[in-house]
């Protein structure tokens, strides 16, 4: 019986009781029809509200990360390269109202905004994830299928890539003013249209029952958890269908190191460090020995591996 663990978060982000003492018991309960889980509140104007949403596929059975470690130690460059930049430093970012367009070779172009995409369909997909730094954890995420948003759009035939934005806000996001750039804005990143339309693809607008923190990408983020965490683009803006390999922030920046493809791979290092094992985070220590393996595919290779059959995974990490 796996549980969240109460977390010391302040005293208005605290969740209705029943999230806290057995998250699976509850949503298993739910999908039964036995219990009626939290109404959506967004137009309370709350900077984190409740949202309602049915039980996914896929979890891992994995003890799933404190949410205090989740939402305080993370990786969102626009906000500083400190592991605790995000969450200090993102209070000013205001994600609502919010929109995204979606465009390129697509039939009908459109701008979706929150309430459009969560009428997608919230599910909650509780998923591991693996940064290229060689840590990992295990988020539940609420989401909505890439692949429905995709059909809304209907992509042309000609289309074979997804290319994906994030905001520019300098006056709202402190890692894009001053001296020190440290990446070209935007973020931007890429998936091939079959990876897109993979049911583990998701956007996620939550994690553990609420709406997006600031630090995790609010109000929208893109969830591929057989990748490298950096394909995981935050506060999206823009999905464009395109014919050719779009860039990735990454990639551009130092192609030797981080691939377009970015699979998890214990078999291929990072020119710098090991990627056969990975330091799960939480339970008080940041920085313990790297002693869990790291699987191919972060452990999703039952359903993903076949998008790359007959592919050099060596060459196109
Ligand atoms: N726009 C943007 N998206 C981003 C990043 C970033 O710096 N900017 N960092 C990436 C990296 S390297 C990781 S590991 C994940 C971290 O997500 P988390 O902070 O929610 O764990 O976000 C990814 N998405
Ligand atoms: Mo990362």
């Amino acid at each position: 019986m796996r549980v969240y663990r109460p977390t010391a978060i302040a005293g208005s982000e605290i969740t209705p009781e029943a999230s806290y003492f057995n998250r699976r018991e509850m949503l298993r309960m739910a999908a039964a029809g036995g219990l009626t889980l939290a109404a959506p509140s967004l137009a309370s104007g709350a900077t984190q509200a409740d949202l309602q949403f049915s039980p996914g596929g896929y979890d891992p059975e994995e003890e799933i990360t404190p949410e205090a470690d989740a939402t305080s130690y993370n990786n969102f460059y626009e906000f500083g390269t400190g592991k605790a930049d995000p969450a200090a430093k993102s209070a000013d970012f205001n994600p609502r109202p919010w929109s995204i367009m979606v465009d390129g070779l697509v039939n009908k172009p459109a701008e979706f905004d929150l309430d459009a995409l969560m009428a997608l369909g919230l599910e909650e997909r509780i998923y591991r994830m693996r940064c290229v730094e060689a840590w990992s954890m295990v988020i539940p995420w609420i989401g909505v299928s890439l692949a429905g948003l995709l059909d809304r759009v209907e992509p042309l035939g000609s289309a074979k890539y997804v290319a994906f934005e994030t905001i520019v806000r300098p006056d709202e996001m402190p890692g894009q003013r001053g001296l020190f750039q440290p990446l070209n804005w935007p973020y931007v990143e890429g998936l091939r249209l079959d990876e897109a339309r993979h049911p583990l693809t998701i956007l996620s607008m939550g994690m553990y029952g609420k709406t997006l923190p600031n630090q995790n990408g609010a109000p929208v983020r893109l969830v591929t958890p057989w990748k490298y965490g950096f394909k995981g683009i935050k506060s999206i803006v823009r999905i464009t269908l395109t014919e050719d390999q779009p860039a990735s922030t990454w990639n551009r920046l130092a192609p030797g190191e981080y691939g377009f493809y970015a699979n998890v791979n214990p078999a291929v290092d990072h020119p710098r460090w090991s990627q056969a094992t990975e330091n799960r985070i939480g339970g008080g220590g940041f920085f313990g020995s790297n002693d869990r393996p790291t699987l191919p595919f972060n452990g999703y290779g039952d359903e993903v591996a076949g998008l790359y059959a007959g592919m050099d995974l060596k060459a196109n990490f």
